[in-house]
């Protein structure tokens, strides 16, 4: 499985630009709280870390992966928002939801930082089963909101 393959939780931050000014909206998604909620963690403790100010980190909530798009445009149509990083957890079940979530979500976003032109990051964990989320939050493939934070920090200095 490529996830199981590619970790970004340990990363490489000798070359990260300047975050101490830039302004980051969180959009996570309350379905699967429990795991989001520790996403959310890995991505504003990451964010703080790595020179980020607590006041300039907006944490919003979102009924369920679907409304991450619209939540992300919320944020990000302000000028002064620098990136926005979407956390989400779908679970595939028994019919094809997953897929329409999921492919609304990846298209959405992407018209959002397009639109904006500003980075609006996938932080999407989509899974068969709750373990490989869990897997993907707090275990053995790191923790996907970490390196959603990551993925922004790299986007601001590009
Ligand atoms: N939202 C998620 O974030 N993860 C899910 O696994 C998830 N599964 C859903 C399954 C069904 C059958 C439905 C109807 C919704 C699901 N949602 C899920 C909620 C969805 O993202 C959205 O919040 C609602 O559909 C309201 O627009």
């Amino acid at each position: 499985m490529a996830t199981a393959l590619q970790n970004l939780s340990d990363y490489d931050a000798s070359n990260f630009t300047d975050i101490s000014e830039k302004r980051f909206g969180l959009v996570v998604a309350e379905w699967n709280r429990e795991i989001t909620d520790v996403l959310s963690a890995g991505a504003y403790d990451t964010l703080l870390k790595h020179g980020a100010k607590a006041e300039n980190i907006y944490r919003n909530t979102v009924p369920g992966s679907f409304e991450l798009t619209l939540g992300a445009q919320f944020l990000a149509q302000h000028d002064e928002m620098d990136a926005v990083i979407c956390l989400g957890v779908v679970i595939r079940g028994e019919t094809k939801h997953d897929d329409y979530i999921c492919h609304a979500v990846a298209q959405g976003i992407t018209q959002v930082g397009l639109k904006f032109n500003k980075p609006v990051i996938f932080g999407l964990v989509t899974t068969n089963t709750l373990e490989q989320a869990w897997d993907r939050a707090s275990g053995k493939h790191g923790n996907k909101g970490v390196e959603a934070a990551v993925a922004a920090i790299q986007m601001l200095g590009f």
